[in-house]
């Protein structure tokens, strides 16, 4: 008879591996990659990092500009999502009730065929790449972040919009039980659905982007997951969160800075330093984490790129 010992040197998993983690490492089996993240020196090492584990597919930005990159930390503590509550700092602790599963686009107006997209299956429709972009807010902060997510136009030309289509125009999602202030109603800080707009040839420029991620992982709650608006020469209002509305039209879309106050906000919003705000002047900017304010560049660094999109307009008039 043949019996098989087991080797001396044969240690089963069992005696090496913590109860814990042995037990986790059967749940990771049953669940798939994505339940990795459960091991706990894994997120002990991410928390000293302040780093989320990599879960996109994308091409890397070589930084050809050697932007320094805020921290992920510093991205994700300090927000402007109005749908939560005024307060930066309040957003991240209060976002969790933002339900994305099973997330709808709703896109119609002026489109061949009006249409639902569904996120989940939009998104391995598309290629992914990084971004790293300067990120300008009207209030005078900015930040530089390594945004994941495909080109606008990509959207676009899916879609198929009519010649009559000269303007894009996005709403983020209005669920009262979802978003704190959304169900304020009267007592809302602003009027919701917050909503934006852009012309058809700002939209379909190579910088415009639709995020769904940072730092290689999906968009953070209180960043505007599952997707929101990227244009980065732009001042950060402009850049909607939340989306799940986007229709084409054929007259130019009021925006929610500019239905709160036409005489502060226009549609343009486009990051000038020699055009101040009514209240301050936009020529400095404070990047998060530093004590010294930096010059704002014109269309906030990417005047090459866009410049051309306004040579015939007055951009003191267009604000
Ligand atoms: N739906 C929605 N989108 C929004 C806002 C908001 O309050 N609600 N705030 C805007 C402003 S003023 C800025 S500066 C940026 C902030 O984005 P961040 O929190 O990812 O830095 O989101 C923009 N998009
Ligand atoms: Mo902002």
């Amino acid at each position: 008879m043949n019996i098989i010992n087991k080797k001396s040197w044969h240690i089963d998993e069992k005696e090496v591996t913590p109860k814990e983690i042995f037990e986790k490492r059967r749940t990771f089996l049953k669940l798939g990659a994505a339940s990795l993240v459960c091991s706990s020196s894994i997120v002990e090492a991410l928390a000293k990092e302040q780093l989320p584990i990599k879960t996109l597919k994308y091409i890397e930005d070589k930084n050809p500009q050697n932007l320094k990159l805020n921290s992920y930390e510093q991205i994700t503590s300090y927000n402007n999502f109005y749908e939560f509550t005024t307060s930066k700092e309040g957003v991240k602790p209060l976002a969790h009730t933002l339900n994305t599963n099973s997330w709808d686009i709703v896109i119609d107006g002026l489109v061949e065929k009006e249409m639902i997209l569904r996120f989940d299956e939009f998104i391995k429709k598309v290629d992914l790449e990084e971004r790293i972009y300067r990120f300008r807010c009207v209030e005078g902060w900015s930040m530089v972040v390594p945004w994941i997510g495909f080109k606008l136009s990509d959207l676009i030309k899916y879609v198929k919009p009519l010649s009559s289509a000269k303007y894009i125009y996005f709403e983020t999602l209005f669920d009262d039980e979802m978003f704190p202030d959304q169900a304020r109603k009267y007592f809302s800080a602003i009027s919701y659905p917050y909503v934006e707009g852009l012309r058809m040839d700002e939209a379909m420029n190579d910088l415009t982007i639709l995020a769904v991620g940072l730092y290689g992982s999906s968009l953070p709650k209180q960043n505007g997951a599952p997707l929101r608006l990227i244009v980065p020469w732009k001042y950060g209002f402009k850049s909607i969160k939340s989306i799940a509305k986007i229709s084409f039209v054929d007259k130019e879309p009021l925006n929610s800075w500019q239905k709160e106050n036409p005489k502060e906000y226009g549609f343009y919003a486009n990051v000038n330093p020699n055009v101040d705000h009514p209240r301050w002047s936009q020529k400095k900017e404070r990047v998060l984490g530093s004590f010294f304010k930096q010059n704002t560049l014109m269309f906030n660094g990417y005047e090459k790129e866009v410049a051309h999109l306004y040579k015939d307009m007055d951009l003191t008039k267009y604000i």
